[in-house]
């Protein structure tokens, strides 16, 4: 404590210093102490204001949220310009100058200097999320909350009331246009003071390498796996034709959005009963029906993930995780369903959010979340501006890593499964589509978003058309159309959480390639010699250790090194879920054959 007062001394000293002689690598030192004193004072209290705003949502919340936002704007971007001035000093040492990139480039939305900038940028940031929060669209002409739409979509099956839920939902961005469109224009201006061509570069540069380059390690990524997404598309066409009919869903081109399970087609599992194929297709079981057989609720859920992780060596969540976490929606006020986890206090106040339904897709959720808590409590001894994960990628990718061990024999291990009703082999290419039908559909999906945000941030997107760049990107990746006619008067990214909640979306194309590569290298570790989709590193304390070497490292080195110290390469790579899913991928080819695969030629 005292060296960090005398820290915060000498850097006050430092302000009022004439600029011309250049800082010394001690000063710099001392900065970065003063900087990370002051940031994780401001955390512990700005952590506070946004869990109560999240969990209660009220204009008073709202108002204290942005209010603090502001505050947190301000102090950040005093902290990126002071870190600049350190950028010709000579003989940094490594941390320091690791820090000080840190402090230039960490903000999500910078506000410029101008009087009021930040205080507009956070009012209009926190009345984005709230309005999110508090959305609502109709199901049967009766108005229905977000997460129960979401939940109906993986349900029903009637194409005239998933249009209507898939268009009502999608009214919940229409207000927030005016807002995004001012907000990206302060947030520009501040990223323009701090040396960036303007946010979406802001946000290329956290990755260890040039933005640019960043850029186009996402499209190398993408054409890696993407083949695998066309034969799944093609597949999956085929299945709804047959179903639906051609009215409804034609042989060739785009799928119409709402038919595929999910409110942003980016998980189309739950449609696996459409697309299940016939003897190999009957894998025995849905999670979610055992869910509630065996009377699961909510908390018992996460107990179950929580198990998960204490089988690897980790300690249990505290006791004050299972006091303070909201694991269902309250019913008397409004909350921010979207799912997230928290760690208030930089130390061990670990919680998640989430309104919780007893189904297949929230208990990869839970796991999910929690991934996100034990990588906070891991690297909870490292200084404040380590204290994350090696890139966001790898934040996002532990749980999922995590959830691809739930095989059908940790199920029979928890006794969610039955003994003898373990699927034998002759099912797995209906497990492997079930999983295909998950996970890669998220391919194109995660890479679009923030190709989206990137053209509004760098100006290649006017508001003018917000939608349409919207609606063609979705047609272009992810092979899909709206089921009803869009004009600019809609907002359709409004009507997907991280938009409106300005969370960057490339972290989740990244953990999708990573959770396999984990993943497939655990399983190494792990000695297993089946097929990939058949391990599970349950109770492997050895495999646990190891991962938790990697999640201790926090921010501390290039995430290259961090890949390295679990799975031996330093290079994100397509080959883990290539090879995960390679079975099915020879499979859907014979599937498809006769059938004119892509979507491409039926643009007009
Ligand atoms: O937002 C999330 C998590 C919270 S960090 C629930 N995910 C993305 C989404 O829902 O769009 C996880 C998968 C992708
Ligand atoms: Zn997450």
């Amino acid at each position: 404590m005292k060296t960090a007062v005398s820290a915060l001394a000498l850097a006050a000293a430092l302000l009022l210093a004439p600029a011309a002689e250049a800082a010394t690598p001690a000063e710099a030192d001392a900065f970065v102490a003063s900087a990370e004193q002051q940031l994780s004072s401001y955390s512990d209290y700005a952590a506070r204001v946004a869990w109560v705003n999240a969990t209660y949502i009220t204009d008073d919340t709202d108002a204290l949220n942005a209010r603090a936002g502001a505050e947190g704007t301000l102090l950040s971007v005093k902290l990126a310009k002071e870190a600049a001035t350190f950028n010709d000093t000579a003989g940094l040492s490594f941390d320091t100058r690791r820090k000080l990139g840190f402090l230039k480039q960490g903000l999500v939305l910078p506000a410029p200097d101008s009087p009021g900038a930040a205080d507009e940028l956070n009012t209009i940031a926190t009345r984005l999320q709230s309005t999110y929060g508090k959305g609502k669209g109709s199901f049967k002409g009766k108005e229905t909350a977000g997460t129960d739409l979401e939940a109906l979509m993986g349900t029903t099956r009637d194409p005239e009331l998933t249009k209507e839920m898939w268009a009502s939902w999608h009214k919940v961005g229409q207000p927030m246009r005016a807002d995004y469109a001012r907000m990206v224009e302060i947030a520009n201006a501040g990223a323009k003071e701090l040396g960036f061509a303007d946010t979406g570069a802001m946000w290329r540069s956290g990755y260890d390498m040039p933005a640019d380059d960043f850029a186009k390690l996402i499209d190398t990524l993408l054409a890696e796996v993407n083949p695998l997404f066309t034969d799944l598309h093609c597949y999956t066409r085929t299945k709804l034709n047959q179903k639906y009919g051609d009215a409804v869903q034609p042989r060739t081109g785009p799928i119409r959005a709402d038919l595929l399970g999910n409110m942003w087609a980016q998980d189309w599992s739950d449609i696996y009963d459409v697309v299940a194929p016939a003897g190999a297709g009957d894998i025995g079981y849905d999670v979610g029906a055992l869910l509630k057989a065996k009377g699961y609720d909510a908390v018992k859920m996460v107990r179950a993930g929580e198990g998960f992780y204490s089988s690897l060596g980790f300690a249990p969540l505290p006791e004050t995780f299972w006091q303070r976490s909201m694991i269902t929606k309250p019913a008397d006020r409004e909350v921010v369903c979207h799912a997230s986890a928290w760690n208030l206090d930089n130390k061990d106040d670990l919680r998640i959010k989430m309104c919780t339904k007893v189904n297949a897709s929230d208990f990869v959720t839970v796991h999910h979340e929690l991934g996100h808590n034990y990588y906070q409590r891991a690297y909870n001894k490292q200084p404040l501006l380590y204290m994350n994960s090696a890139n966001d990628g790898f934040h996002e990718a532990i749980g999922d890593f995590v959830a691809l061990n739930v095989t059908p024999d940790y199920l029979g291990k928890i006794n969610l499964l039955d003994a003898g009703k373990v699927p034998d082999p002759s099912k797995d290419i209906g497990l492997l589509l079930r999983q295909a039908m998950e996970k890669v559909p998220g391919m194109p999906w995660t890479a679009l978003v923030d190709k989206w945000r990137w053209g509004v941030f760098s100006g290649a997107t006017p508001p003018t058309g917000y939608n349409k760049a919207w609606t063609d990107l979705r047609l272009q990746y992810q092979g899909i159309i709206p089921p009803v006619a869009r004009t600019e008067a809609d907002f359709d990214p409004g009507a997907k959480f991280h938009i409106p909640g300005n969370t960057p979306y490339a972290r989740y194309f990244l953990a999708r390639i990573l959770q396999f590569q984990f993943y497939h290298a655990a399983c190494q570790q792990a000695g297993w010699k089946g097929p990939l989709h058949r391990c599970s590193i349950y109770g492997d304390k050895a495999v646990g250790e190891k991962l938790n070497a990697m999640l201790a490292m926090g921010a501390s080195k290039p995430w290259p090194e961090a890949l390295q110290a679990f799975t031996g390469t330093k290079q994100m790579s397509g080959k883990a879920m290539l090879a995960y899913f390679a079975p099915l991928q020879a499979w859907l080819k014979v599937q498809n054959k006769g059938q004119q695969c892509g979507w491409a030629a039926a643009r007009p």
